[in-house]
């Protein structure tokens, strides 16, 4: 599969403007319970001319979307982000706290260690699928201590670690 991938990625990036996404440590939270919802999170860096992602889709749940946490008058609240612009080499960062893919109607609880395939369209990039690896809740957060000091996240601080 790589070698028929790879010459499309380098004819893609010969014509000058094409968009290319990465999409790194692809993740999501286990759930507790019987929750029907949960949170997947990407890292997606946009290496070729700046695009859109338009739409996340995946087996494991009936709709999956990108939303934001918001302080509304101190209080979190999530919100749909619509359709999500990349700038070239600005990687966006999802993370608990921030944006984040939001499952909604889980076919069958997040358990840490299982996986299931995300796939990821594009304005212009075509589309990736990528495979999303559960992770304990609470063992994937160290940056939440001390995180209103760090550098280029000052919207962080404050947000308490059951937020998405
Ligand atoms: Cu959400």
């Amino acid at each position: 599969m790589r070698f028929l991938i790879v010459p499309a990625i380098l004819l893609l990036a010969a014509a000058g403007d094409a968009s290319t996404v990465t999409v790194d440590h692809p993740w999501a939270r286990a759930t507790a319970g019987n929750a029907t919802t949960g949170a997947a999170y990407v890292t997606l860096t946009e290496t070729g001319a700046a695009d859109t992602l338009t739409g996340t889709s995946t087996p494991a749940a009936k709709t999956a979307e990108v939303h934001e946490t918001i302080s509304d008058n101190g209080v979190m609240k999530m919100r749909p982000v619509g359709p999500l612009p990349l700038m070239a080499g600005t990687p966006v960062k999802m993370e608990p706290g921030g944006k984040h893919i939001m499952l909604m109607g889980l076919k069958a609880p997040l358990k840490a260690g299982d996986k299931f395939p995300l796939t990821l369209t594009f304005a212009h990039a075509a589309p990736v699928t990528v495979t999303v690896v559960v992770e304990a809740a609470g063992t994937t957060l160290p940056s939440i201590n001390g995180m209103g000091s760090m550098p280029g996240m000052p919207s962080m601080s404050g947000m308490g670690s059951h937020m998405h």
